[in-house]
């Protein structure tokens, strides 16, 4: 991913439930920081990647859970078959 933006993003894997989860939770806590395989956070101009093997079809959902991003639409749907 590279941001383009004049501020940090994030990207997420999760099921539905679980970035819904997330994103409440950063709303109570927006300083709070985490770094784990499947979400990258991505500086204004930087770039960063995530590795993610996925071993089961379905559909899978991305998004950015800075508070009111994921509002604002900044979520995306892996298709995986
Ligand atoms: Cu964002």
């Amino acid at each position: 991913m590279r941001n383009g933006g004049q501020q940090l993003h994030e990207m997420v894997l999760g099921t539905t439930a679980e970035l819904k989860e997330h994103a409440e939770l950063m709303k109570r806590f927006p300083e709070m920081e985490h770094a784990d395989a499947n979400m990258a956070h991505v500086a204004p101009g930087a770039s960063g990647d995530i590795v993610w093997q996925f071993t089961q079809a379905g559909e899978y959902q991305f998004a950015c859970l800075i508070p009111g991003h994921y509002e604002a639409g900044m979520v995306g749907k892996v298709v995986v078959r």
